[in-house]
């Protein structure tokens, strides 16, 4: 069993996989996260943190692979393109993939590519925002609209929300359409469902966090998440992907904006938020918790 799961674990982490996705172009509001692999690097790198997660895992750099950043078009379409084909590269053959950077339309691709590779996904969204605009400003290629796109598509066959608290009539109208489940931060016991399975891709968008633990956003929503109930819901996706109740194929960290952080502490977040997925994803179980 020992020798099953590590030879599992050390398939997986020798084919994880870090890549920035340097592209902003459709911030509705701010521009600055094609910005964010460039500081959540330097600060994870920064020597002011170990390679450890909090639950004992080594996410040495030598046990995954960083591909640098994609160099991207420019243009849309063809931008789009290339961010799909670059997630379903290496999202193929058992290949996991953690994306950093980017407003949060880049999710729309990167679940087109991890979707060419896994079907039935599952994605555990967690945000302040639906996400789910048909179109804002004219613009269906907006940050706020991935959801709609990865919906409309059948990219996922469930999605999960976490955080919200910005619901629109018209994002509720989508929510209805598309059978989102939302858990409404308002009300939210800091549990996710217990009932996931499959495989998951996690979307993080920094501002799901409060301002207080996150300034380095666009949009800042007060009324946020801790630090400290994100972590922990990594940590539950850990526990299920232990269980084998799950796997976590892929994620991304979008949405930070160094233009407005403060003294790195939203850089040094996002490389937390990195250590800790790295230890979901190049482990299917994690190593026995210090005590
Ligand atoms: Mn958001």
């Amino acid at each position: 069993m020992f020798d099953q799961q590590r030879s599992k674990s050390e398939s997986a982490s020798s084919r994880t996989c870090l890549l920035g996705v340097p592209y902003d172009a459709h911030s509705s509001f701010l521009r600055g996260p094609a910005g964010a692999p460039t500081e959540v690097r330097r600060v994870l790198h920064g020597g002011s943190a170990n390679y450890w997660t909090e639950l004992g895992v080594e996410v040495d750099p030598a046990r995954w692979t960083d591909l640098g950043d994609l160099d991207l078009p420019g243009d849309v379409e063809p931008t789009l393109d290339r961010i799909a084909e670059a997630s379903a590269g290496i999202t193929a053959d058992g290949g996991r993939l953690l994306s950093i950077g980017g407003d949060h339309m880049v999710t729309w691709p990167l679940v087109k590519g991890v979707a060419a590779n896994h079907r039935g996904l599952t994605i555990v969204h967690f945000d302040a925002h639906p996400d789910l605009y048909d179109e804002l400003d004219g613009d269906r290629h907006s940050h706020a609209c991935p959801f709609a796109r990865i919906m409309e598509e059948g990219l996922a066959d469930r999605l999960v929300q976490i955080g919200i608290r910005t619901m629109t009539s018209h994002q509720l109208e989508q929510v209805e359409r598309f059978g989102v489940e939302v858990h409404e931060l308002r009300t939210w016991d800091g549990r996710l469902p217990g009932d996931l399975a499959g495989p998951v891709y996690v979307t993080i968008d920094m501002d799901a966090l409060d301002p207080a633990f996150a300034p380095g956003v666009s949009h800042h929503e007060p009324g946020g998440m801790t630090t400290r109930q994100l972590v922990d819901c990594l940590h539950q996706l850990a526990t299920m992907a232990a269980a084998d109740g799950i796997e976590v194929v892929a994620a991304d960290i979008v949405e930070i904006n160094p233009e407005r952080d403060i003294h790195d502490i939203t850089a040094m977040v996002g490389a937390k938020l990195v250590r800790e997925l790295l230890g979901v994803l190049i482990l299917p179980s994690p190593s026995p918790t210090f005590s």
